[in-house]
């Protein structure tokens, strides 16, 4: 009760100190994501933007992400330039409420999903290049604010569990290699900052269930939907 009166009380009051803030979500496939914006999306100052998600595996009823994995070095650079493109527009979309929060961004599309495909001998170097360049562009044009970056850390294993569990078709041959990979992706950038760190990072321990997992994010409240002081 404390923690809501501290949110809902002066603090964020009409004393001239609320300020709009962003939070982006990381964490690999499967850590947990989701659970973690609907829990938030039930506070009345947060907007929750949509899981991009659905829009790659349906553009104009063609399922890019099915694409990708079918067929990575094919595909690749299709799909990533399509996920840039939908993360610039969550980005750049006009934040009415006082807290923005969204799953994964334009970066960790980039230092880690791009990196990988690029890494991994999927991409060949002219297309990595060629994106880097229009991520290097959007990056000193386009206004990608982000304040904090909430971390889901996790096990590639228990990211395998519950990619089984949920079942989503074009996932089905993920192997545990590849969630190991981009789990060391994430913590190159998000731990070990060898990527550009647009805003400080919040680490969570992504291994609860359900329970204890709503419980984890009661306690960072004040600090995720705040910010660093
Ligand atoms: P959650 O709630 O933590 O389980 O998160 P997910 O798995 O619903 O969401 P996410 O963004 O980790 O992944 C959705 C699917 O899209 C998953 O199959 C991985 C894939 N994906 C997401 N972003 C990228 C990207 O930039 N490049 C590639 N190749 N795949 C991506």
């Amino acid at each position: 009760k404390g923690i809501m009166n501290a949110i809902s009380g002066h603090h964020f009051g009409t004393d001239g100190k609320t300020e709009k803030h962003t939070v982006c979500v990381e964490g690999n496939i499967g850590s947990g994501k989701t659970t973690l914006l609907e829990y938030f999306s039930t506070y009345p100052y947060t907007e929750v933007t949509k899981e991009p998600v659905e829009k790659w595996r349906n553009i104009k009823g063609m399922n890019a992400l099915e694409y990708m994995y079918k067929d990575a070095s094919r595909w690749g650079l299709t799909f990533q330039t399509y996920v840039q493109l939908t993360m610039l527009q969550i980005h750049t979309q006009p934040q009415v409420k006082r807290v923005k929060m969204m799953e994964r961004s334009i970066y960790s599309a980039k230092y880690c999903f791009v990196e990988n495909l690029y890494q991994s001998g999927k991409m060949p170097e002219i297309e990595y290049t060629v994106l880097t360049e229009w991520f290097d562009f959007l990056l000193k044009t386009q206004d990608i604010k982000v304040d904090l970056i909430v971390y889901l850390k996790t096990k590639p294993e228990t990211d395998l569990r519950r990619i089984k569990e949920r079942c989503r078709p074009e996932e089905k041959q993920i192997p545990l290699e590849y969630l190991e990979t981009l789990h060391n992706l994430h913590e190159d950038w998000l731990i070990k900052k060898k990527f550009p760190l647009p805003a400080p990072v919040l680490v969570l321990n992504g291994e609860y269930e359900k329970e204890e997992m709503i419980k984890e994010y009661e306690s960072y409240t004040p600090h995720i939907l705040r910010g660093p002081a």
